[in-house]
């Protein structure tokens, strides 16, 4: 193997090399330049960026610029509230066990870090000083074998920027390991670098490494430490090639660790889904979610990585750099919960291992999964400028009423009752209208001079008319019915006491029962 003399003078050059340096914040509101713009999308120059006396790095305040979505999560350790604060969340303790963690989670689907990956072409130096992040650890372990190995393959790499380093040589590494089914990484434990299985976990352990047909050491050379998974060349599943590819970036000289996501619900509990179908607005974003959760029954997260590249951590994926927080073919929508040096730094056997193992599902987590989610909603912040086409609309307007006992509706409406219809002007998507009805408030008047105001309450039903119309259904009790004066021109008011969403009715609209 040749090394190429760049390389070699690179790595001579590591002792005078500086550590980076922390994440400027100029207007001191506690977000950092990057994340204001390309998280919170806030002013990074303004302390203040709307001016209305409250500072951008408040909780709440950071949220207005943004489309986010916020969960309330549960989740076993070793979930860890620190690492959940990254380039596309924020987090916050709410309370903690033995056990699990519960926090608040902001969620910026829409952030660009993703997009924003600069390439340093002067890498090696400052990577050489991230020693920690390089070192050979318990599971991501490497060797001069190993970095040789790698070089080998990647041919003359001198010249590349850490960009360029990194999408070349991820690929490589993982095209060199074949995949092997198992799943041991949950059930292993450690004692210093030593690996070994608790006795409860011990049945499960085997019924894994039968699928391999190996004994433990040969199964934990194949998918538990990164040297003997390049040496057998396999790797097993994601957090066994996380481990494995955490391996090679070290021994290649790129700072790497491994990052543990869940989805942002548990899909095997209803409850949780009929969340998310009810309270996230953006259609997009919604149906990127369920196609994700409808996919993922069982025990449902992804282990991963991310590498020091342009001075930042930033998510790789495999061979994707710059894996999004919001993909359809990756959890749907991810919750980033821990960060780890080393795999056998998280203890998943004593947590999630043993939990799996036992089979007993009790509070706060119900179903095979490790987490359980009690709060999800979205939000599009005050001075958000993501569209929602296919959304619901804010304010829908009815501009055209008839009786549902006229002639062209027969069979169609008002059965067991009169119903008034209210045309929607505009708006032909029935599933928006569907939402906006569940949320709105329902209830409208007829008002007329001298007349007794009448109620009416829309439930979500409405019907489509061959012109594509949706008209909303509005039904008179027996008593109003009885009330309503034939002849009388009435005017129709909706009471909206359900901000921010609101009905309201065109100019001069009269409603008159002849
Ligand atoms: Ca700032
Ligand atoms: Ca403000």
């Amino acid at each position: 193997v040749v090394i190429p003399r760049l390389w070699i003078f690179a790595l001579a050059g590591t002792l005078a090399a500086q550590a980076p340096v922390a994440d400027p914040d100029r207007d001191g509101d506690g977000l950092s330049d990057f994340h204001e713009i390309h998280k919170h999308l806030t002013d990074p120059g303004k302390k203040d960026s709307d001016g209305d006396g409250v500072p951008d790095g408040d909780w709440n305040e950071r949220r207005e610029w943004a489309y986010t979505v916020r969960t309330v999560v549960f989740v076993m350790r070793p979930a860890d509230v620190a690492a959940m604060n990254d380039d596309y969340q924020d987090a916050r303790f709410l309370e903690e066990t033995a056990d699990w963690v519960k926090a608040e989670v902001v969620h910026y689907p829409f952030g660009t870090a993703a997009q924003a990956i600069v390439a340093n072409p002067k890498w090696r130096a400052e990577s050489a000083a991230m020693r920690s992040w390089l070192e050979s650890t318990t599971t991501s372990n490497w060797d001069e074998k190993t970095r040789a190995g790698l070089l080998a393959k990647l041919g003359d790499v001198a010249a590349l920027d850490d960009k360029a380093f990194v999408e070349k040589a991820a690929p490589a590494a993982l095209n060199h390991a074949k995949v092997v089914d198992g799943f041991t990484t949950f059930y292993t434990s450690f004692e210093g670098k030593r690996p070994f299985v608790m006795p409860e976990l011990r049945a499960k352990f085997d019924e894994e490494s039968r699928k391999a047909g190996r004994k433990m050491e040969d199964v934990w050379a194949h998918e538990l430490f990164a040297k003997g998974m390049f040496e057998n060349a396999t790797r097993g599943t994601c957090t066994s090639s996380a481990i494995y590819l955490c391996g090679c970036l070290r021994a290649l000289g790129v700072p790497t660790r491994i990052v543990l996501c869940i989805p942002c619900v548990d899909s095997n509990d209803a409850a949780e889904l009929e969340m998310v179908r009810k309270n996230v607005k953006h259609a997009a974003v919604r149906r990127t979610m369920l196609a994700a959760l409808e996919k993922s029954k069982g025990w449902s997260s992804h282990t991963f990585n991310e590498v020091w590249v342009g001075g930042r951590w930033r998510r790789l994926n495999y061979e994707r750099l710059g894996q999004p927080i919001l993909d359809e073919n990756y959890l749907g929508l991810m919750t980033h919960v821990a960060t780890l040096r080393d795999w056998a730094d998280g203890k998943a056997a004593s947590t999630i291992g043993k939990r799996h193992a036992k089979g007993d599902w009790k509070e706060p987590f119900t179903t095979a999964n490790p987490y359980s989610v009690s709060t999800i909603e979205d939000r599009f912040g005050a001075h958000c400028k993501v569209p929602n086409p296919s959304g619901p609309p804010r304010e829908l307007t009815i501009d055209a009423v008839m009786w549902s006992d006229e002639a062209k509706l027969a069979g169609q409406a008002g059965r067991g009752g009169l119903a008034l219809l209210g045309r929607v002007r505009g708006w032909k998507e029935w599933d928006p209208f569907k939402m906006f009805t569940q949320d709105a408030d329902g209830r409208f008047y007829l008002e007329a001079e001298g007349q007794p105001s009448l109620g009416m309450e829309t439930g979500t039903g409405g019907v489509t008319m061959t012109d594509g119309s949706i008209w909303i259904l509005l039904p008179l009790g027996p008593a109003d019915l009885d009330a309503l004066r034939p002849g009388v021109a009435y005017t129709l008011r909706p009471r909206n006491d359900k901000p921010p969403l609101r009905w309201s009715v065109a100019d001069g609209l009269k409603v008159v029962r002849k």
